[in-house]
């Protein structure tokens, strides 16, 4: 199988600079040695181009609301074509406003698709519930079709999912629209308070079992922030008390054995906030394992 790598070096939808470098920090960790070495042929399409942020009035709150839609709809191309050829689409971020874009390209493409999201936090955030104003608290809300229509409207159509097919994990801090949005549409969410209690062998077999019957391609959207801190510090909005790397890479494993993920982003590691490209490499060790890596 074809994986084509597609970096995104957007930092605009949240506050902290140094994500834009995600894309560069995670091939330096060797990402596409480590997955050739997995007999996959990999195609790196570079960085897509990112607008800079303009000058202009924020429109509603939305911080650059006008640069972030413009960068989601370049990537919504790119992902489109890429799907179309049958390879693989691995987004690198970058802040996790991407995710628009990614799920704009890819949920054409699906009678119905699922969304695994690996996260501290829900981003099922809009304009009127988001405490920050940061873009990146929100793709998924918008790919729910709620938000500005400069986000939702990207690639033409609306909603992207439906929240039956979404699972969260790993959340710790959910803004209070988030629990009430969680609450009326039914989204799935494994808390930390769930994974402490069920372990992750049960929340991702559970996972697993429930995306198979009823999704015909699963999108894993991985923000690093959904690790603990110890584990991947380079982050622009760390919360304690996450999944562990164990745990991570145990999820990667048994997604590589259910051979149910099509598509995938790792997003948010910020170089300037790490030690020593540590949370790049975490990322690139879960994508080993998510691309079929053993020990032996
Ligand atoms: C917060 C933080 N819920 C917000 N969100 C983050 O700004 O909407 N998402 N950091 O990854
Ligand atoms: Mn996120
Ligand atoms: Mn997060
Ligand atoms: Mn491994």
């Amino acid at each position: 199988r074809q994986i084509s790598l597609i970096g995104v070096p957007m930092d605009l939808g949240q506050n902290r600079r140094g994500v834009d470098m995600g894309p560069s920090a995670i091939r330096y960790a060797g990402v596409v040695e480590r997955l050739k070495k997995l007999n996959y042929a990999i195609e790196d399409l570079g960085d897509i181009e990112i607008p800079n942020p303009g000058k202009r009035p924020e429109d509603k709150g939305l911080k650059n609301l006008h640069e972030v839609s413009e960068g989601n709809i370049r990537l919504t191309e790119i992902v489109d074509e890429t799907v179309e050829k049958g390879h693989f689409p691995l987004v690198l971020g970058g802040d996790h406003s991407i995710a628009i874009g990614s799920l704009a390209g890819i949920a054409k493409h699906a009678e119905s698709l699922g969304v695994i999201w690996y996260d501290a936090h829900g981003d099922l955030n809009t304009g009127e519930t988001s405490p920050s104003g940061n873009i990146h608290g929100m793709p998924l809300a918008v790919s729910l079709g709620l938000g500005d229509e400069k986000l939702t409207q990207i690639g033409h159509y609306a909603p992207k999912i439906r929240p039956e097919n979404i699972v969260i994990v790993g959340a710790r801090s959910l803004d209070d629209g988030e629990k009430e949005l969680i609450k009326e549409k039914g989204i799935n969410v494994y808390t930390m308070h769930e994974v402490d209690r069920l372990g992750m062998t049960k929340v991702m077999n559970d996972t697993i079992q429930y995306l198979k019957d009823r999704t015909d391609h699963v999108h894993l959207s991985l923000d690093l922030d959904g690790l603990d801190p110890q584990d991947a510090p380079g982050v622009g909005t760390p919360v304690v008390g996450g999944l562990s790397f164990r745990e991570s890479h145990l999820a990667m494993e048994m997604l590589a054995e259910a051979d149910i993920i099509t598509s995938a982003e790792f997003v948010e590691v910020n170089p300037i906030l790490d030690e020593k490209n540590k949370t790049a490499s975490v990322a690139v060790d879960l994508m080993g394992s998510l691309f079929g890596e053993k020990l032996l």
